[in-house]
């Protein structure tokens, strides 16, 4: 039988998704939009069709010429990626109408994660702790809503039901600010997500950013990877990940990986996903599920020697998750940097030729990328340009072998966050591990 995957993304998650389709033997189909027919992946698709101008919305976004492609070529499933179409349960769901395998989770369930709320209520049933709150109707009475509010105690977060990822929520210090900050929120919420509901939690206020991989055979076997440090972070982009997150205790951990698995086994939850925490005092707080592969899956991968991608494509084949959470082993500690096409000062977006350019290279070191000499960065899309990643035994070396790395690359013709990179693994904070969710934009950047 030959299997044919039409790749509904671009760029570098493109490019993994190709590799992994070629170690499996399936045929792939490339889409591309105007502004990108000199991308690299396109070169080893065995097909290439044209969506669509270089907006994202007539092309990566563009539903209808995406199934037309998958059509056209007799593609018998689709690889969402990141970002774009990956969580768009619509889709999903357009996709399986078609008589096209989504791969990925069943609409339904990306639905129901989508729903913050149903999704902490699930996480809840699961035996995931929730940050505090309230996720009930609103009262219109304003009197028992600050009530409310008040139980939980000020500084309180609302939050969009529909938002997500940093979207649609605000901080209540005080109780004054209240009625006019829900207001605003819901309003936001109905023009931006076309669902006003919010609910309210407990503001967490210095926090790192833990998540946990899991992966499930969409019959009920699922087992866990283990959990990635995100908190390097600005304005929700990650910049530097890491796996494992470090310095965390071990009885909240090994009861919320237990309970994470649990909740994928309940829900029969089927491919890849990664369910995030917020975690201070040695307490984790679940905030939200995405159902989809993530930038930062390389880490876990190098620490697992688990391939994230070609379970994705194994799973949606209806192949067995050969390995059970036994066989699994974590090695050592691995980093990732996010190479940006941006100016490392203020953050504005670089894009433009590439003039010239070298890769490192070498023992414990992954390069994942598909920028080269010569390649024109187009201004259309996200600035992530390569993800260099390291690993090593602990978690200093992995440091030093990164600062190596770093130390042979160069891009030239275009800004990017490199020298950022050099500072932030130079810093102490970062070097004891102490940094939490606020530490880049409130410290580092104002040093
Ligand atoms: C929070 C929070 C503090 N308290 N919820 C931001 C993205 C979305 N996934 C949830 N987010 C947050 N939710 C409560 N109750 C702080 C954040 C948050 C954050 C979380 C993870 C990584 C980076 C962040 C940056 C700012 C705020």
């Amino acid at each position: 039988m030959s299997y044919k995957v039409l790749i509904a993304n671009r760029g570098e998650i493109a490019l993994r998704a190709i590799r992994a389709c070629k170690e499996l033997g399936i045929k792939t189909v490339s889409v591309y939009s105007e502004a990108d027919k000199d991308l690299k992946h396109l070169r080893f698709s065995d097909e290439t069709v044209c969506i669509g101008p270089a907006s994202p919305t007539q092309s990566y976004l563009n539903i209808p010429a995406i199934l037309s492609a998958a059509e056209l070529t007799s593609a018998n499933a689709i690889y969402p990626g990141y970002g774009f179409l990956a969580e768009d349960h619509n889709f999903a769901e357009m996709c399986e109408k078609s008589g096209f395998k989504f791969i990925g989770p069943a609409s339904e369930t990306i639905q129901k994660m989508g729903d913050k709320i149903t999704a902490k209520t699930l996480a809840e049933k699961s035996g995931i702790q929730i940050v505090p709150g309230y996720k009930d109707e609103i009262p219109s009475d304003n009197n028992e809503f600050k009530k409310i509010a008040r139980d939980i105690g000020y500084p309180i977060m609302i939050k969009a039901t529909a938002g997500g990822g940093g979207r649609g929520m605000r901080v209540v210090e005080k109780e004054e600010d209240l009625i006019s900050h829900a207001e605003i929120t819901m309003q936001e919420a109905k023009n931006g997500f076309g669902n006003e509901t919010i609910y309210l939690e407990k503001f967490i206020g210095n926090p790192r950013h833990i998540e946990v991989q899991i992966v499930g055979d969409g019959k009920g076997k699922a087992i866990h990877l283990g959990t990635r440090d995100c908190s390097m972070q600005r304005r929700h982009q990650k910049i530097i990940e890491e796996a494992p997150a470090l310095n965390i205790n071990q009885e909240a951990l090994n009861k919320t990986l237990i309970a994470c698995v649990d909740l994928c086994k309940e829900i029969n939850y089927e491919g890849v996903g990664t369910i995030e925490f917020l975690y201070e005092d040695n307490q984790f707080y679940f905030i939200e599920m995405n159902t989809r592969i993530q930038v930062e899956h390389p880490v876990t991968e190098m620490i697992t020697g688990f391939d994230l991608v070609k379970a994705q494509l194994r799973i949606a084949l209806g192949m067995p998750i050969e390995l059970n959470q036994d066989d699994i082993n974590f090695n050592g500690h691995s980093l990732e940097c996010r190479i940006n096409a941006e100016d490392p000062d203020n953050f504005q977006p670089s894009p433009g030729t590439i003039t010239k350019m070298h890769t490192p290279g070498g023992f414990g070191i992954r390069y994942d990328s598909h920028i080269y000499g010569g390649y024109k960065v187009p201004p259309n899309y996200d600035s992530l340009l390569a993800k260099i990643i390291t690993q090593a035994n602990s978690r200093s070396s992995a440091i030093k072998r990164m600062l190596s790395a770093l130390d042979e690359f160069f891009i030239e013709g275009i800004k990017t966050n490199h020298p950022l990179h050099q500072r932030i693994l130079h810093d102490d904070t970062f070097k004891e591990n102490k940094h939490t969710i606020n530490y880049l934009e409130n410290e580092f950047l104002k040093k």
